[in-house]
């Protein structure tokens, strides 16, 4: 029998919203199923289960978390309709097991992980990020995850890998949205090498210590909070290391509205809206957009010299 240890106490166990602390009281209920999911690894954990041996870590905010609810039912993800509860509604047809990430490109070692092998990469942590949309709301997420970094060392780049595209499962059969050419599916996103390998840049697999919700992005998505959402790709099969800047789903769709930096900058406006502010889901009154989200400190020297409103 495992027994839960002090720094396996997570900073979302600490301060919990409300319907967080409803649910996992709920959940504590569940008897002897839940008790197995919640004491880890089984192979096949599902949305809502215990993730084990989460550790927490430095990055914590002083803003109140967005509550569970609205961080699971209020979501963009095209795949599966475009309206913001579609996901929550319609996500149930994603198998996440089996479920494996190609590596590949300009890499020593390629290499096809299972989702469970990846799991066990890195150690997991709790990280609370500022999630921004483009489209003007905002999120406090305790995310579960490791740095994309820690991927990226043990495929061993070649000094021709300049760029990694991300590429979100193509099939129309769990995905239904992708039968609507809303865009030109596989979603694709990518990150310069240097904004991949910055310590911030999260391969997120949880949120509130949660196996992440199928909406969310299960089983494992991109989290880059100096960046508006869409860069967070969801549902990652490959991870490609390529020489050239990938074409990203959104710039294809429209390259006058989203390039390929789309750092969060309240300066710079999208063609049809202001970005100038933002509503936190849950306030009333809106919020001072921050510049790069708020982690200027952290990311700013990656854009050293660069003119931001030409590389938008
Ligand atoms: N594959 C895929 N990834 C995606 C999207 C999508 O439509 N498809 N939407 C993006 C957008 S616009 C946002 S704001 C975030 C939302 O993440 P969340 O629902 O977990 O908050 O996911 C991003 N990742
Ligand atoms: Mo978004």
């Amino acid at each position: 029998m495992l027994i839960r240890q002090n720094d396996d106490i997570l900073p979302s166990e600490i301060t919990p919203p409300e319907i967080y602390r409803e649910r996992r009281r709920f959940m504590q209920g569940m008897g002897a199923l839940a008790a197995g999911a919640a004491l880890g690894g089984t192979p096949d954990a599902q949305a809502g289960a215990r993730l084990a041996g989460v550790r927490a870590s430095a990055y914590r905010l002083d803003e109140e978390k967005t509550p569970y609810k609205d961080v699971t039912r209020y979501n963009n993800f095209y795949e599966f309709g475009t309206g913001k509860s579609d996901p929550a509604e319609n996500a149930a047809s994603l198998k996440t097991r089996p479920w494996t990430v190609t590596v590949e490109g300009e890499v020593g070692k390629p290499g096809v992980y299972d989702i469970d092998t990846l799991l066990k990469l890195a150690p997991l942590e709790e990280r609370v990020y500022r999630m921004r949309c483009v489209e003007g709301w905002s999120m406090v997420i305790p995310w579960v995850g490791f740095p994309l970094r820690e991927l990226v060392r043990r495929a061993a780049p070649t000094g021709n890998a300049r760029y990694v595209e991300f590429v979100t499962l193509h099939d129309a059969k769990q995905m239904p949205g992708q039968r609507a050419r809303v865009l030109d599916w596989p979603y694709v996103e990518g990150l310069r090498m240097d904004e991949a390998m910055h310590p911030l840049t999260l391969l997120a697999v949880g949120l509130y210590g949660e196996v992440l919700p199928n909406q969310n992005g299960a089983p494992i998505r991109l989290v880059v909070p100096w960046k508006y959402g869409f860069k967070s790709a969801k549902s990652i099969v490959k991870i490609r290391f390529v020489e050239k800047q990938p074409l990203t789903a959104w710039m294809k769709a429209a390259p006058q509205e989203y390039g390929f930096y789309s750092n969060v900058n309240p300066q710079v406006d999208h063609p049809r809206w202001s970005q100038a502010k933002e509503r936190r889901i849950g306030e009333f009154f809106k919020r001072d957009t921050l510049m790069f989200n708020g982690y200027v400190a952290q990311v700013a020297q990656l854009y050293s010299g660069m003119d931001l409103q030409k590389f938008f």
